[in-house]
């Protein structure tokens, strides 16, 4: 059992509801448990700047599953919630990416973990470190609090006052 670090995000439609139900599926995927949530953050778009804000958020899952298996499961659930990934960059209903597995360094065409391009994004970094700031990211020397705490000021985020599992909406958390 692995403990991984997904990072999702959704600037389309209904945000909270595409998270809601990306982890969902996740947790109810064989070999996949979803222990932790950090909070629900707004954030400026990175990238390309010309689209709306997202709803980003980490989640802890332990998983049994390789990172390919992992990957391949979160693309198939990305398809399921009709993400529209018309431009690079661009806008998508829901996005996940692994940023960290156990404490694995992969480079593979196809996967890159940690995520490539976390250690310079605040839609990562101040999520995850609600979860794992001591941690530190393979192939560096530093923790994720650290990184977090180089970050440029430039990039907006907002916490949301924003329960994602309400009182009476079931996910097993800790199965
Ligand atoms: O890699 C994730 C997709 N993405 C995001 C995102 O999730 N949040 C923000 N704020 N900007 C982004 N740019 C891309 S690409």
């Amino acid at each position: 059992m692995v403990t991984a670090y997904l990072g999702l995000g959704a600037n389309l439609g209904d945000r909270q509801s595409q998270l809601r139900q990306a982890i969902e599926r996740l947790n109810q995927t064989p070999g996949i448990r979803v222990t932790r949530l950090s909070s629900v953050y707004e954030t400026a778009p990175v990238g390309y700047l010309d689209q709306p804000n997202f709803y980003n958020l980490v989640a802890e899952v332990k998983t049994t599953l390789t990172p390919n298996a992992l990957l391949s499961v979160i693309l198939q659930i990305e398809q399921k919630l009709h993400r529209v990934r018309e431009v690079r960059w661009g806008p998508r209903t829901i996005d996940i990416d692994i940023l960290l597995y156990g404490d694995r360094a992969i480079e593979q065409d196809e996967l890159q973990i940690p995520h490539p391009r976390m250690k310079e994004r605040a839609f990562v970094l101040v999520p995850l470190s609600e979860l794992a700031g001591n941690k530190i990211i393979p192939g560096t020397d530093q923790t994720v609090e650290q990184w977090a705490g180089a970050l440029t000021p430039d990039q907006q985020i907002r916490r949301l006052d924003l329960l994602l599992y309400p009182e009476g909406l079931s996910l097993e958390l800790n199965r």
